[in-house]
């Protein structure tokens, strides 16, 4: 009975890169790393323990692993023009409750978008089991959203800030970035005003770190970010991860907040993988990043060309590596994200401002998300998302089934197997490593 479980999960990790291999991946959080990327990953670092920071660590058999995480700490600082970096992190989430932990108290009032304008969860409220609500007892208010412009309202987010500081509930901390997050938001118009406020700046970079570093979005550290958490994941295409950047100044609060105040053992393994993405940016990056910002461009404008709305169209769209489609006259995003995985289209559905006063919900929002970094990974490039949008076209306002656009599908898809944008691809981008 365990020899055959044992077999089932080999047999579905290889049916998963089969798949994936088949498939256009377009899920706007993920990405494909390097094959070096993945080499690093399955080192015998992701079995050891390293608590502390290099040179102070509390176990013994760290010589290397010191090493390796100095040196992912100098390409990380270089990358992003950082004078300081904590790698440690191990996602996203836990570089956020790093921050809060480090700058924050319980009780404290956080500005942040609320999910269907492009917050994230971990940024949420507790009565939506939001991490900065739930694990560190924050409340959160919200900024003003213009949904014409899919983006935070200088001056209405100001006016309501003003009002809650009337009503005694002064926000401590601001924090910007997020989920769905199409244009740079407006933190060097809010910065004097929120610091004349006392109030400190956290910008969550985890969708668009890897633009940032290719130089193709706003430089959160130039513009009035005191940090910057991120994942390593998304537009980076590192490991899972998460890291966070700041100025020396507020660096022992954040060393001290990472440990041991929000983790125990990081996951060196993956510490080793940031390190190699991190190199592959320095020297591929830029390249990547204009690429990955057209491609996004190209796919929002072949899929308004065909009459599909896509958000943000009064401002080109998007500036970033997603778009957000907005479904609701076909269907549900519930019921296109089953119908594109269906044909070998992976995407996600989307709640989209607005959503929740016109009754939907997460289950059947309004949107769908598309993201460009994967595909441009493989190779793609303009003509590939007019070729991606009418299989899109196909599904949701054609509908024709899913099998019948899967069989396209796959033998697009044939034509790009290889990761692109790093030093060395061997391997297919999907190949399964089995050592057994
Ligand atoms: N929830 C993820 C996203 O897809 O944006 C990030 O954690």
């Amino acid at each position: 009975m365990s020899r055959e479980k044992y077999n089932q999960v080999f047999d579905l990790l290889e049916k998963h890169h089969k798949w994936f291999s088949e498939s256009i991946p377009l899920i706007a959080s993920e990405n494909i790393p390097s094959p070096a990327v993945r080499e690093a990953y399955a080192s015998d670092f992701g079995n050891r323990y390293a608590e502390g920071w290099p040179g102070e660590r509390v176990y013994a058999g760290c010589k290397f692993i010191d090493e390796v995480e100095l040196i992912t700490i100098d390409l990380a600082k270089k990358l992003f023009n950082a004078e300081f970096a904590d790698v440690r992190p191990i996602s996203g989430v836990c570089a956020n409750l790093a921050v809060y932990s480090a700058f924050t108290n319980p009780n404290d009032t956080m500005m942040a978008l609320p999910i269907p304008s492009g917050g994230h969860i971990s940024h949420g409220q507790k009565k939506f089991s939001g991490t900065a609500g739930l694990v560190h007892g924050l409340n959160i208010e919200y900024f003003a959203f213009d949904r014409e412009e899919m983006n935070i309202d200088v001056d209405q987010s100001k006016q309501r800030i003003e009002k809650l500081i009337e009503n005694n509930n002064k926000p401590t901390f601001a924090m910007f970035g997020g989920s769905l997050f199409l244009f740079p938001h407006p933190m060097k118009e809010l910065k004097d005003f929120l610091q004349s406020h006392d109030i400190f700046i956290c910008y969550d970079s985890a969708h668009v770190s890897g633009l940032i570093a290719g130089k193709q979005f706003q430089d959160p550290l130039r513009e009035g970010a005191q940090t910057m958490t991120l994942s390593t994941h998304k537009t980076l295409p590192g490991p899972q991860g998460g890291m966070v950047l700041s100025f020396d100044k507020y660096a022992e609060d954040i060393k001290k907040s990472v440990f041991p105040g929000n983790t125990s053992n990081h996951h060196l393994h993956s510490v080793a993988g940031k390190a190699i993405a991190f190199a592959e940016m320095i020297e591929f990056g830029e390249e990547y990043s204009v690429q990955t910002v057209k491609n996004a461009r190209a796919l929002a404008e072949a899929l308004s060309s065909k009459g599909i709305v896509v958000l943000g169209e009064k401002n080109g769209f998007t500036a970033s590596h997603q778009i957000a489609v907005d479904v609701s006259k076909y269907g549900d995003g519930g019921k296109f994200e089953h119908e594109l995985e269906e044909a070998n289209l992976i995407a996600n559905r989307q709640l989209l401002p607005g959503d929740i006063k016109a009754g939907r919900d997460y289950k059947r929002p309004g949107g769908i998300r598309l993201g460009s970094s994967e595909v441009t990974r493989l190779g793609m490039k303009e003509s590939e998302m007019q070729e991606i949008a009418n299989f899109i076209h196909r599904i949701i306002v054609k509908k024709e089934t899913p099998e019948n656009v899967k069989k396209d599908i796959i033998e697009f898809r044939s034509q790009f197997t290889k990761v692109h944008y790093a030093f060395e691809t061997l391997s297919d981008a999907y190949k399964y490593i089995k050592i057994r």
